[in-house]
């Protein structure tokens, strides 16, 4: 861990009043939830834009229904770690925190966080492909594959954003005027390649915003970042929170 990176990351938020945290499959790494693109992100031989397609899931319901039951499964046995337990600290540490998640875990809201922005769906609620209700079913495992609806039969669906399918309106428009509108943005755990998440960082840059990044890897976000922070973010957040705590009763 560079400590000089720790401390300039707590020197660019102490001063901070409105901050967004971007989050991808990274910060759950360390719970036990696999990555999309890292060495575990496979499902059988599957990749994820290859089932998480509307296509895929017209062709063979119960194979994506499959996927979905064992990252379920996985995400049910996983407990938060210290990266979301510190973004829920966070929240109310700045006059204003944004939590902005690509992650349909659901784990930063069991870590703590409240009104956390899900841009790609919640792998707990289910959706009517008929009537369009979204219901939340916490069920592990699932009584039937496919899933059915309870008031017309029609198949549920998972209620997350596929390739190809446009993200929710509202959400998304929440996550660009927050990013428009903070001094700083983190952007933690993500390979920033999946779009329109990965402008938002970019977004938030060009209106002037300080980019702070953690990430074992670089990404095509490095180069825009004033910080950027080589490690786990179980490790970092906690780390960088302990600094900013210090400098701010100093
Ligand atoms: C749309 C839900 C249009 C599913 C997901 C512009 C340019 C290029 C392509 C496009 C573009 N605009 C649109 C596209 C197409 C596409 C896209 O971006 N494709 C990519 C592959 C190039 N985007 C879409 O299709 C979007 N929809 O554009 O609709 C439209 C508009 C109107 C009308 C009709 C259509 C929808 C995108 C959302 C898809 N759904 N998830 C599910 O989960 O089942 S995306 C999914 O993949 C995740 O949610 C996430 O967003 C992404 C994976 O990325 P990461 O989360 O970053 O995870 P990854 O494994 O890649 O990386 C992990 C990182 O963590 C690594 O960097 C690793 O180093 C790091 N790490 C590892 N351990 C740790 C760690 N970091 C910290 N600590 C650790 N311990």
């Amino acid at each position: 861990m560079d400590d000089d990176k720790i401390e300039a990351a707590a020197e660019v938020l102490r001063g901070a009043e409105r901050v967004v945290a971007l989050t991808g499959a990274g910060i759950s790494a360390e719970s036990g939830v696999p990555t999309f693109r890292g060495p575990d992100g496979l499902w059988k031989t599957y990749r994820a834009e290859e089932l998480a397609t509307p296509e895929a899931f017209q062709a063979d319901p119960v194979l994506v229904w499959e996927w979905y039951e064992w990252r379920r499964g996985r995400v049910a046995a996983v407990e938060p770690n210290p990266g979301h337990i510190v973004l829920a600290r966070w929240q109310t540490t700045f006059r204003s925190f944004t939590l902005i998640t690509q992650n349909v875990d659901g784990l930063h809201a069991k870590a703590g966080s409240a009104d956390v922005v899900e841009l790609h769906g919640n792998i707990w609620k289910l959706r009517c492909t008929a009537e369009g209700t979204v219901t939340e079913n916490r069920a592990h495992p699932l009584p039937e594959l496919p899933p059915r609806c309870p008031a017309c039969g029609a198949l549920l669906r998972p209620h997350i954003v596929w390739f190809g399918e446009p993200l929710d309106r509202a959400t998304l428009g929440r996550a660009f005027a927050a990013s428009e509108a903070c001094d700083v943005i983190l952007t933690i755990g993500t390979s920033a390649v999946v779009h329109p998440a990965a402008s938002l960082p970019l977004t938030a840059a060009a209106a002037g915003a300080r980019v702070i990044e953690v990430n074992p890897e670089p990404t095509p976000l490095t180069l825009s970042a004033h910080v950027s922070l080589r490690g786990p973010s179980g490790v970092i957040l906690p780390a960088v929170d302990e600094r900013l705590r210090a400098l701010r009763q100093a």
